[in-house]
């Protein structure tokens, strides 16, 4: 895996090229937004599963048929992998969020993700609507510490939710 300064320097190095400004803006903006990412992940390492119950509540209220029969999250079995994949979408994004880098979601999460979940007719939809609630319910807490979230907390839940919906679309 790689983290943001890692990446860019790889980029360079590849062309034989001294960094330009803009890559030094890039890397500024990587350290300078470090101590609001690793808040972040310090209150989800005290607060996963917090987080994963808060929100996967309310991804079932919103979508009761889930734990009916019919449902993907019907039986204990299918929910608690249900509640488990919320577990690793939350654990991958806190690597990705100290990285500044999210490379490790598309090798170690989203890797062949899609045509697992399509084989076991796991609905991408509600599942990329659990990872919008964890994002939802983690920039609340910040909040409630008086830390105001911005993009860059954001951005591997979005990456991670832009990844499941991209082959959504492109497995129609
Ligand atoms: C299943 N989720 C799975 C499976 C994998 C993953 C590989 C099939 C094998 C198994 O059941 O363990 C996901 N595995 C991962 C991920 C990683 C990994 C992400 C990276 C670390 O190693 N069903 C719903 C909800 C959603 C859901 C919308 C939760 C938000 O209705 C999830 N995933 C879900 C369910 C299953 C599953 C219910 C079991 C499906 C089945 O076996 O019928």
């Amino acid at each position: 895996m790689n983290d943001a300064v890692a990446t860019l320097i790889g980029q360079f190095d590849r062309l034989g090229r001294y960094l330009d400004r803009e890559a030094l803006r890039t890397i500024d903006g990587y350290y300078s937004e470090a101590e609001l990412r690793l808040a972040a992940v310090e209150k989800i390492n005290g607060e996963a599963s917090a987080i994963v119950r808060e929100a996967s509540r309310r991804l079932f209220l919103e979508n009761p048929d889930l734990l009916n029969p019919g449902g993907n999250a019907y039986t204990t079995r299918r929910l608690s992998a249900c509640l488990r994949d919320m577990d690793y979408f939350l654990r991958y994004a806190s690597y990705a969020l100290v990285a500044g880098d999210n490379g490790i979601l598309d090798n170690r999460v989203l890797a062949g993700l899609n045509e697992t979940y399509k084989s076991l007719g796991v609905p991408t939809g509600p599942t990329s609507r659990s990872i919008s609630l964890i994002v939802q319910v983690l920039e609340e807490m910040l909040i409630e510490d008086g830390v105001t979230p911005g993009d860059s907390i954001r951005a591997p839940f979005d990456h991670l939710v832009s990844g499941l919906v991209e082959d959504d679309v492109r497995n129609r």
